[in-house]
């Protein structure tokens, strides 16, 4: 079930972006393939103890003017680990924050409330303006630039993710990626 983009949608930006790491093109056989598969992990371990292979990047939310109740968020979901999905998020700067994806229905930009968001295997899933997004839905208080909001993740396996996300005024553009390659 879609709902017409609405005017207060279109100018906070919903939109779609999806990146996938793209394959590796060295094939190990099997057991060199386990050990480099094992190698990788343990890299990403020493990063961050106790990590699943989830990491949040690159969050961001844009400043919302007086009056609207809805707001959104983008950010890069990194994974290097295994196929995971984002099942919801919350924030205590909204009633209530759903997943939404956005598709083009004869030009016309149709979001979609999504019960989940499937993050692929060692594949990095990008929210973004025109595609899917964070909607924040009764926020409390107009979203200010220089003013972080709290948003926190659920993921099916990984569990809770609390992202500090930046709020840039809203005539300005996307910030651009501070992590062009994940480092393993
Ligand atoms: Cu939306």
């Amino acid at each position: 079930m879609s709902t017409r983009l609405s005017r207060a949608a279109q100018r906070v930006g919903c939109t779609n972006v999806t990146t996938k790491t793209p394959a590796p093109r060295i094939r190990f056989h099997r057991p060199l393939r386990t050990l480099a598969l094992c190698t990788w992990l343990a890299a990403g371990a020493v990063a961050r103890a106790a990590d699943p292979g989830i990491e949040v990047i690159d969050a961001w939310a844009r400043a919302t003017p007086p009056g609207v109740e809805t707001g959104a968020a983008y950010c890069r979901i990194v994974n290097s680990g295994a196929a995971d999905r984002l099942i919801g998020a919350r924030s205590s700067a909204a009633r209530t924050v759903e997943l939404h994806t956005t598709t083009d229905s004869r030009g016309v930009a149709e979001m979609a409330r999504a019960t989940e968001i499937p993050i692929g295997a060692t594949a990095t899933v990008t929210l973004a303006p025109g595609g899917t997004h964070m909607m924040l839905v009764g926020i409390a208080a107009p979203l200010v630039a220089g003013t972080p909001i709290e948003i926190t993740l659920v993921f099916a396996n990984a569990g809770e993710i609390d992202v500090a996300v930046p709020v840039i005024d809203s005539r300005a553009a996307p910030p651009p990626p501070e992590h062009e390659h994940h480092a393993h």
